[in-house]
């Protein structure tokens, strides 16, 4: 592990079939993903899958209207229906049944999140009523028959709107509409840093709101034993423990007798990582009927009601020396933070964007203020990249102009101003543990062959073709650690992550870990790494996430935490038994443990080859517990909270060649190539898939995607006809490769990689735009006619 991709960059990473690897080479094979025949056949069991005897089905009665007085709620018609079991609304709930903010900061807003809307709706699709009904059809027609009597009120969509002085007020508590006001840097040095400058560019630029789209739309289903007051809910969870410790204080049930279980969950990229009323709905439901209970919400529900991402209007000023020296960096942010404040929102425009202003550069002063807005629209949370594309985007734009401002390649420009010795302190709070920077960037030019394709590009333009290149050397923080620090900066859990590794007496292996996997190949990565630990075959490693009843606790997947802090924590755990398992060679081949070498899972002692004993063979002797050294228990696993000493910080250069049509405002994607460094490497074809993933959600981004609102907080684009979610026709053949530069933070010596294509891809798309057509920006998504328009002004000098 740890090498650098052996692959031609272009030709992709080829899987390999275990069998085929030998043991000492498990770490770090691009094995083949051991969940994809289950994922790819139909046999995955995901929660609408689930049946259980009695099953009954619920639904919600959504908000018509972005913001209303609630008059009345007639539910008599539906409860009238045939099949109707109970039609239920606030009044009749008697549980605390408020969402809790999971970050808090200490200008924080906080306001009240009701399961059920009492008095008043704050977006389309706040909950109002619950149906629960013996069909699925039949509740979802009953829906239909709840007549709401609203009073509408005035609805604001954007942050800088909501922050105006006449703008509608979405909590009375917070009269203004700011949830938090937040800085990080030095303002003084800053300013100080801008009165030396030679140059100042500044920019306006929006990171629009996104619509979460995971294949499978978020569902619960929820079962009550009242003869012991347990109660399970099987749901599309990224955190199965976070959810069960928020859920049992929203609906008053206790921790212990409640269970969370995430089943295959296709896919959330952040937005099942949220409390969100639904699920607690379906868990009370289950209790006041006493029967299993399934909500599965409709394409046109996750639309209204996932917590969606982004939306910042940003306000960017770089000052730079006439050498090409960036010497300040300012940014002024207004964040959407929707109608109420989901589980991470505050979190997500602060420390998690704020304090990635540095980029890749050395940047001697810089000072950033957040406003944080409520609006109508849903919440807003994290989001693949959370806080970070939006940060990369502003630091890569910015650069992108500064390189032009002063008359500089805006590669030399990049490398002159890049971090050269690590750790490094930036002057936003964080350490980067370690990096390269120069060498992803040299590697992506020579795949690119960047002088013939500037070459390639004046001649073209001369021909009368727009081709430009975009590049984006994009920074990523992962495993957001320690706990101690998370807790100072206003997270109200840990963030460590636990690990067991157990032994069967028959020398199987289960893993378990408190993330929670869905898509980014755990069952393989996790086996991967255990396995090398203990010297076992691979396929006699099982891995098991996602069960607040089989993990002892967890954190769960976000944030491209896992491999870092959870491969950690079960690297620790199998060390710890290997320690045990040591003793109990020694004392069986009668040797001090000191003399006992441990190798490929043999353990034998030092000089004398014919005394050994694999450890296997150990764990059935310690389940036996025939022989054992004095005072040690039987049994052989291991548990623990592994809990970092620091972030990790991956990094890389994309980059971008697009041709782009004036007369229509096309853009063609001509060539994508994307360097990531991600330290060492579990499995180099799921970390690559992992970039194809985020890079195709970053160009989703940077083109097509965009919630849209009317002026009355009306969803606009509220369906896949008018969203556009990347199709493959959309996504161009990316030439990949990497560099490695290992972590020292965790053992394994990883950064994470689940996000760095999506970071990496929008400004890569938009300044290659730009660069085509010679303009300043373009907002995103970069839709044919605002390309066109952007166009006729450069090529004209007029509007269109
Ligand atoms: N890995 C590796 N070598 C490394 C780093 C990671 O082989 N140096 C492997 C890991 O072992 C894991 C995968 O790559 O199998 C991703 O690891 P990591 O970067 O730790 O990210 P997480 O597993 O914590 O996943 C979370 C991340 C996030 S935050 C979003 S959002 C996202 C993403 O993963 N959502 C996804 N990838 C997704 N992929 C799918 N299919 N579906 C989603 O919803």
């Amino acid at each position: 592990m740890g090498a650098e991709s052996e692959s031609e960059s272009g030709s992709g990473v080829q899987s390999i079939d275990p069998d085929d690897v030998d043991a000492a080479d498990i770490l770090g094979s691009a094995i083949e993903r051991r969940e994809d025949p289950a994922l790819l056949t139909g046999d995955a069991e995901y929660t609408d899958d689930i049946e259980l005897p009695g099953m009954v089905h619920m639904t919600i009665k959504r908000s018509q209207h972005a913001h209303a007085r609630i008059e009345g709620i007639d539910t008599s018609e539906a409860e009238a229906m045939d099949g109707v079991i109970e039609v239920f609304t606030a009044a009749d709930l008697d549980v605390p049944g408020s969402l809790p903010t999971g970050w808090l900061l200490d200008s924080l807003e906080q306001v009240d999140h009701p399961i059920l809307a009492e008095e008043r709706v704050r977006y389309q699709g706040d909950a109002l009523a619950v149906v629960v009904a013996e069909e699925r059809y039949v509740a979802h027609d009953a829906v239909d028959r709840i007549d709401v009597d609203y009073d509408r009120l005035g609805a604001v969509v954007d942050p800088d709107e909501a922050l105006d002085d006449d703008a509608p007020v979405v909590h009375d508590d917070a009269g203004d509409n700011v949830a938090f006001d937040w800085e990080i840097g030095d303002a003084e040095k800053t300013d100080a840093a801008f009165a030396d400058a030679d140059h100042v560019v500044d920019l306006d630029l929006e990171n629009q709101l996104l619509i979460p789209n995971a294949m499978e739309p978020r569902a619960a289903v929820a079962e009550y034993n009242p003869s012991n007051d347990e109660l399970a809910v099987h749901m599309t969870s990224q955190n199965p423990h976070l959810h069960r410790l928020l859920m049992s204080g929203v609906i008053d049930h206790p921790e212990h007798k409640l269970q969370v279980r995430a089943p295959d969950v296709g896919g959330g990229f952040g937005s099942k990582i949220h409390h969100y009323a639904d699920e607690a709905l379906v868990a009370l439901a289950a209790k006041r009927h006493e029967r299993p209970v399934k909500w599965t919400a409709t394409r046109t529900e996750t639309y209204l009601t996932d917590a969606q991402g982004r939306g910042h209007d940003t306000h960017a000023e770089m000052a730079l020396s006439a050498d090409g020296d960036i010497l300040g960096f300012r940014v002024d942010t207004d964040a959407n933070l929707g109608a109420y404040l989901s589980t991470f929102a505050p979190a997500v425009p602060t420390y998690l964007y704020g304090t990635l202003l540095s980029g890749q550069y050395d940047i001697p002063a810089i000072h950033c203020s957040v406003t944080g807005a409520f609006t109508n629209v849903p919440p807003v949370d994290a989001y693949r990249g959370a806080g970070r594309p939006e940060a990369s985007f502003v630091v890569e734009r910015m650069v992108h102009l500064a390189a032009k401002e002063v008359g500089m390649d805006p590669a030399e420009f990049r490398r002159r101003n890049f971090v050269g010795e690590f750790p490094y302190q930036t002057e936003v709070a964080v350490e980067y543990d370690s990096g390269d920077y120069e060498k992803t960037l040299d590697r992506a030019l020579d795949i690119l062959d960047y002088d013939a394709l500037r070459e390639r590009q004046r001649e073209a333009r001369e021909d009368g073709k727009y081709v430009g290149v975009g590049l984006s050397a994009y920074i990523e923080a992962c495993g957001l650690a320690p706990s101690e620090l998370a807790g100072q900066l206003g997270a109200q859990a840990g963030l460590w992550e636990s690990g067991l590794v157990r032994f069967h007496p028959s020398g199987k292996v289960t893993a378990y870990c408190g993330t929670s996997g869905h898509g980014q190949g755990h069952d393989t990565t996790y086996a991967q790494i255990v396995a090398n630990e203990l010297g076992v075959d691979y396929d006699d490693v099982e891995v098991v996430e996602g069960d607040t009843d089989e993990i002892p606790q967890g954190m769960g997947t976000y944030g491209s935490r896992s491999a870092a802090v959870g491969g950690s924590a079960l690297v620790k755990s199998s060390r710890k038994l290997v320690e045990k398992a040591k003793r109990i060679a020694a004392h069986q081949l009668e040797a001090a443990p000191e003399d006992v070498e441990f190798e490929g899972g043999d353990f034998q002692v030092a000089g004398a080859p014919d005394r050994s004993m694999h450890i296997t063979e150990i764990a059935t002797q310690a389940y036996l517990a025939h022989d054992m050294p004095d005072d040690m228990e039987p049994g052989l696993e291991a548990t623990s909270f592994y809990d970092p000493d620091n972030f990790v910080f991956p990094f890389g250069l994309h980059a971008a060649v697009v041709e782009v049509d004036p007369a229509t405002g096309e853009i063609e994607i001509e060539r994508y190539v994307a360097v990531d460094d991600v330290g060492n490497q579990i499995n180099p074809k799921i970390v690559e898939g992992q970039i194809h993933g985020g890079v195709a959600q970053g160009i989703g981004q940077a083109l097509y995607e965009g919630a849209e609102y009317d002026d009355n907080g009306q969803l606009v684009t509220g369906s896949m006809q008018d969203y556009t979610v990347p199709k493959a026709e959309h996504v161009p053949e990316m030439e990949t490769d990497s560099t490695c530069t290992p972590s020292p933070v965790n053992p394994l010596g990883v950064k994470g990689v689940g996000e760095a294509g999506t970071i990496a891809a929008p400004q890569a798309v938009v300044n290659a735009v730009c660069d085509a057509l010679d303009v300043e920006h373009i907002d995103m998504p970069l839709k044919a006619e605002k390309v066109w328009r952007a166009a006729n002004a450069a090529t004209d000098g007029g509007e269109n």
